[in-house]
């Protein structure tokens, strides 16, 4: 049975290059006839994996391909997530079955509702993966940054999937998740408590300890939101977390300051406007949330970069 991988960014291809290299079929579904024909011109994919570079041939296609699609993995950005699958959801084969690999919340129900008949599996991951656009090839050749892990878990059926095995064999470092739901809610709140003051500030994660009060009266605010929609267990000891991170991240500029320093879209409609459009509707008062939305809102709009 083929994988397809929707999204042939930097986890797409980490992905994909960990099945193929141990004899698991799997298609790379891409953007449109230009990438495609790039793609073929670059000869597959290739993965760094501790300064060592191997080469995997794995076919491409574009979304209108003809073929069935029985296990897709939606490797793309948050933002894209729906306009992605609407593209291939003719192509769904009765009971398929997809991994949606999006940070924050919002884009995983979107996609689940346009897709009643298919499963669709959440995933929370810590892996690190980029694309090398140094190299002539830079856009198919994928750096594994380091080690991480993969959650996965529908919110719905607590079943297992068959093809665990899969990213077993391939060396993909997961683990079932029965509160998926939780997993991802505490991971926003990270994200929400780290990522956009490493933006005002435009300073490295550790850059935070000097900003300690703000961080700590974010991460009352974000627990009360966690309690009040129903995730009290991604509430516990988040501060001491979130410390924790900023400590041992301390080097390293957030994945949303490596976004705006790079002019590229972020995630913040599913990060923060997802966390303050929640706290709302449960009419829940969190002043320092919203007001720090605001504040990135502003910073992204003066940028000309999208802030919704
Ligand atoms: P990326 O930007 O490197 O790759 C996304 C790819 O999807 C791009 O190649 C884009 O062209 C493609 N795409 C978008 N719309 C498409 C469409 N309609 N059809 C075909 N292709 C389409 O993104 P990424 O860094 O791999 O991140 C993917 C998700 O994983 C994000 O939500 C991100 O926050 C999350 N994540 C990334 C990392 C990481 O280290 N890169 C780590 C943890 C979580
Ligand atoms: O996930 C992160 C990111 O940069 O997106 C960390 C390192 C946890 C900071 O929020």
């Amino acid at each position: 049975m083929s994988w397809h991988v929707l999204g042939a960014g930097s986890l797409g291809c980490l992905w994909a290059a960990r099945l193929a290299r141990t004899g698991t079929p799997v298609q790379l579904i891409l953007r449109n006839p230009a990438r495609l024909a790039a793609y073929q011109r670059a000869g597959g994919l290739t993965l760094v994996e501790q300064n060592q570079a191997r080469h995997y041939v794995v076919p491409g296609q574009l979304a209108d391909d003809a073929s069935p699609i029985q296990r897709l993995l939606l490797a793309c950005k948050a933002y894209d997530a729906e306009s992605a699958i609407a593209s291939i959801a003719p192509r769904l084969a009765p009971g398929a079955e997809l991994i949606l690999l999006q940070n924050g919340l919002g884009s995983q129900e979107a996609v689940a509702a346009q897709l009643p008949q298919a499963r669709c599996l959440f995933a929370s991951s810590t892996e690190g993966a980029f694309r090398d656009g140094a190299a002539p090839e830079g856009e198919w050749r994928v750096v594994f940054a380091g080690h991480g892990h993969t959650w996965l878990g529908d919110p719905h059926h607590e079943t297992l999937p068959s093809w665990l095995g899969d990213l077993e064999r391939g060396g993909i470092p997961h683990q079932w998740s029965p509160d998926i739901l939780s997993r991802l809610w505490r991971k926003l709140a990270l994200n929400c408590a780290i990522n956009p003051l490493t933006v005002l500030y435009d300073c490295r994660n550790g850059g935070l300890r000097e900003h300690a009060t703000e961080v700590a009266t974010l991460c009352i605010e974000l627990g009360q939101l966690l309690q009040s929609c129903g995730q009290p267990g991604a509430a516990v000891d988040l501060h001491a977390d979130v410390q924790q991170v900023i400590q041992a991240t301390a080097a390293n500029y957030s994945s949303m300051h490596q976004d705006v320093a790079q002019g590229r879209r972020t995630e913040i409609a599913y990060l923060l406007g997802y966390a303050c459009a929640t706290a709302l509707r449960q009419r829940l008062i969190l002043p320092h949330l919203v007001a720090l939305h605001q504040r990135l809102q502003h910073y992204l709009d003066a940028r000309g970069l999208p802030s919704h």
